[in-house]
């Protein structure tokens, strides 16, 4: 009876002309999760990967890709990345907050999504909990009844815009160490025991199995939780249940202070956020969403969302993923649980990824918002770009005109779709997925490759020529999974077909949700085709987009400074340029760029450009600002370490003007702090900061999270400027740090590191400086 039907079915499978070897194997169903198996063949692996597809929640969410976060509170108003937990809520006083100013600017790029942090490592609760009094209650804002997260939810919902929340797992108010909460629940020590959510507040601590009424349409859960726990769980149980559907959870692994340790009920948390808000990703630590692993807006040319876990996700602990390859097929070994967990892009408005305001800190410039885009929604992720409100409660002019220029650019670029009308054909298809499909505007139909194949080309032919430079490529991967490793993007010259010049260093390999490619100038043909040249599984392609950036209004960009000083602009439309160095607007009669531009030693200088367009207007301004002094006739008289051996590591690297080379303190020992090294600037200058560029590239060892500066005019008696300085959230943000203080006269400065990034005995500086009495002295 079996061979019979096996019979029957080989013989169907011929007439429909699949091969023996594809029909003998078990079919490999589609499915959430996959094992891959001691003895799994190479192809068997590939179709294990190429078969896992999104959940509901995550397919939603992959199509939002426009997504803004907004980091404002106590922070804000001391000026500061990181609080203390110890701030006085009297100090949140925003005059003019106003949720409409800040939506209609995410209206205006297409934001889909939006991510409040209701609170972040401070403690302070942006709306009015019942659970501590440390909130907005405790304000003199809108007299104590303001409540951020419902004034930004019912300005979100008119404007059609999703809501999330971001909730801090560290909190530096309930730390039990923290003297103004005593009674703290952060690592108090409490045992687990059974609890009610929502719990009475009034047992909450006596008698947690006493629950308080349910939000209307919700009911109760119980979990054996200690304090703390059931303190988060009692607050997402709020922010889940009273402000209308939330889309997804963002759980930041960041820690401002680990000596105290809290261990965090994941799995309640989790089973809560599944109960109330059953459609919601969780991002950060959980299993739907996963941290693209830097802060910079930079997602891998390389991006796979299926991803192997070492463990079943149910039991796995989701750490930071930050490598550079987390999915390729090297990755994907025997034991290995094969996972959709794609990339969220997260990054801020601010330069030096800096989440919240404070008047020294520059947005962007419109170039970097736009590359940005390109790098996150174009690599297979979504953008979360962060608006930071200044002490009035209003996103600032600065912030709000760099993203409406660069959204400008942006929805100008993708207005037309020069691949609409054309006609679309394949060399092979399954006769089900025609290759019409990629042009129908739906990510629910797409082209396949014929059965058996893991190559394919679609040809597109234009009914005019046209001139584009973007390709967006989409793969079916709600039905399909992921499954592109490499493609060609080719155009028809007239007589033969050649590749197109990407423009950056892009490899042409993955694909997933969404990928942009850029092309290094226009290319005017009637005929394109992507030829797939390796995939997991038969290809697919959901749609598929032609484009014309729109630049000619897109600022210059502007060079590093070399070590000469020497600075240089240059755009891609190839338009005259002109500039300014002393910090005002540039204007039609402002000087015209023709060489580089040699900047003075002995001062930060702000570089304005702008694009002198053939009808005689300005493009968009772009601006860099050069902090700190050039370290001209510099010398380092004292360093306590430096690494010579392995590799050239030397005091000397960190005043050389480059940002590659680097200090660094012997590898093999002194691993110990503090380090130190002093500089001789060869005379005195009137200083008033300084300036700490980690190193950059992209490992951390050495990075000074606290230490001291020092300045002296003779090298003998020594001021302490500084005496214990930190770098908030340095260990995610390596990127230039800018401190002022008191000015004075000095000829020689001393940096002391007294602690580093995972308390290591190491220190390192990609560079140091100072800057001249005056702030950043422009
Ligand atoms: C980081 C935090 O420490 C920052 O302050 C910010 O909230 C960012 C989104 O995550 O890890």
């Amino acid at each position: 009876m079996k061979a019979m039907s096996l019979n029957r079915i080989l013989l169907t499978a011929f007439a429909l002309g699949f091969s023996l070897a594809a029909i003998t194997a078990a079919p490999i169903p589609y499915s959430a999760v996959k094992v891959i198996e001691q003895g799994d063949s190479e192809a068997v692996i590939a179709e294990k990967a190429a078969k896992v597809l999104p959940r509901p929640n995550q397919a939603a969410w992959m199509r939002l890709e426009r997504t803004f976060f907004l980091h404002f509170g106590v922070n804000t108003f001391n000026e500061v990345e990181w609080g203390s937990g110890r701030e006085e809520p009297s100090i949140f006083n925003p005059t003019e907050l106003d949720a409409n100013q800040r939506l209609g600017a995410v209206n205006h790029f297409g934001g889909t999504l939006f991510v409040l942090v209701a609170k972040h490592h401070d403690g302070f609760c942006m709306w009015p909990t019942r659970y501590t009094p440390h909130s907005t209650v405790a304000s003199p804002w809108r007299g104590g009844s303001g409540d951020l997260v419902r004034e930004v939810a019912d300005a979100a919902r008119a404007r059609g815009v999703k809501l999330a929340v971001y909730l801090s797992p560290a909190d530096l108010y309930q730390l039990k160490t923290n003297p103004n909460n005593p009674a703290g629940y952060y690592g108090n020590g409490s045992s687990n025991v059974l609890s009610v959510i929502p719990t009475d507040p009034s047992s909450f601590q006596s008698n947690p199995a006493k629950g308080r009424a349910p939000a209307p349409g919700f009911t109760n859960y119980t979990y054996m939780v200690d304090d703390y726990n059931r303190y988060f769980l009692n607050q997402l149980y709020e922010l889940l249940t009273e402000y209308g559907p939330i889309q997804e959870v963002w759980f930041d692994g960041a820690n401002p202070d680990r000596s105290v340790q809290q261990t965090y009920n994941y799995a309640a948390w989790y089973n809560l956020i599944r109960n109330l808000q059953p459609k919601a990703v969780i991002m950060g630590k959980g299993p739907d969403v996963r941290w693209v692993g830097n802060e910079g807006g930079v997602g891998r040319t390389t991006e796979w969302s299926v991803i192997p876990l070492p463990t079943s996700p149910d039991t796995f602990n989701w750490p930071d993923m930050t490598a550079g390859d987390l999915g390729g097929r090297a990755k994907l070994r025997p034991g290995s649980h094969l996972w959709w967990y794609p990339a969220e892009v997260n990054t801020t408005i601010l330069g030096g990824n800096q989440w919240f305001w404070a008047r020294n800190k520059h947005p962007r410039t419109v170039t970097q918002l736009v590359d940005i885009f390109y790098t996150s929604v174009g690599r297979n992720g979504n953008l979360i770009l962060n608006l930071s409100p200044d002490k009035r409660g209003l996103v600032p002019n600065n912030q709000l005109d760099a993203l409406n220029k660069a959204a400008q650019i942006i929805n100008e670029t993708f207005a037309a779709d020069f691949a609409k009308g054309g006609k679309v054909t394949a060399d092979d298809s399954n006769p089900e997925n025609s290759a019409a499909l990629v042009l129908d505007g739906n990510l629910d139909t797409w082209w396949e490759a014929a059965p058996g194949r893991t190559n394919g080309t679609v040809t597109l032919t234009l009914p005019k020529v046209v001139a584009f430079d973007v390709v967006s490529l989409q793969e079916a991967v709600d039905h399909r999974g992921q499954r592109i490793e490499s493609f060609a993007i080719e155009a028809w010259d007239g007589s033969a077909w050649v590749n197109t010049e990407k423009i950056q260093s892009d490899d042409l390999t993955t694909v997933g949700h969404r990928r942009l490619i850029r092309l290094k100038s226009p290319v005017t043909t009637e005929k394109v085709r992507i030829r797939i040249i390796g995939a997991r599984l038969e290809p697919t392609l959901a749609e598929l987009g032609l484009f014309k950036q729109s630049i000619k209004t897109l600022p210059p960009t502007i060079s590093d400074r070399t070590t000469n000083g020497a600075v240089s602009l240059s755009n891609l439309a190839g338009n005259k340029m002109v500039y300014t160095l002393d910090g005002g607007e540039p204007t039609a009669k402002s000087p015209v760029y023709t060489a580089p531009m040699v900047l003075p030693p002995d001062r930060s200088v702000t570089v304005r450009t702008a694009s002198l367009l053939p009808d005689g207007k300005l493009g968009i301004i772009g601006s860099r600002v050069f902090a700190g002094m050039m370290p001209v006739g510099w010398k380092v008289v004292n360093v306590d370490s430096e690494e010579l051996a392995g590799e050239h590591s030397s005091g000397a690297n960190a005043i050389d003007g480059s940002s590659t080379t680097i200090w660094h303190t012997r590898w093999n020992a002194d691993q110990k702090q503090p380090h130190s090294i002093t500089v001789d600037m060869g005379r005195t200058h009137r200083i008033g900061g300084f300036t700490y560029l980690p190193r950059q590239d992209g490992l951390l060892n050495g990075v000074v999270e606290k230490w001291r500066l020092e300045t002296s005019t003779d090298g003998v008696n020594w001021t302490t400027n500084i005496a214990d300085g930190s770098f908030a959230n340095i260990q995610n943000n390596p990127s230039l740090q800018v401190v002022s203080f008191a000015p004075g006269e000095a000829r020689y400065f001393r940096f002391t590191s007294l602690r580093a990034i995972w308390n290591s005995g190491w220190t390192s500086a990609a560079e140091l400086s100072v800057l001249p009495a005056g702030g950043e002295g422009n």
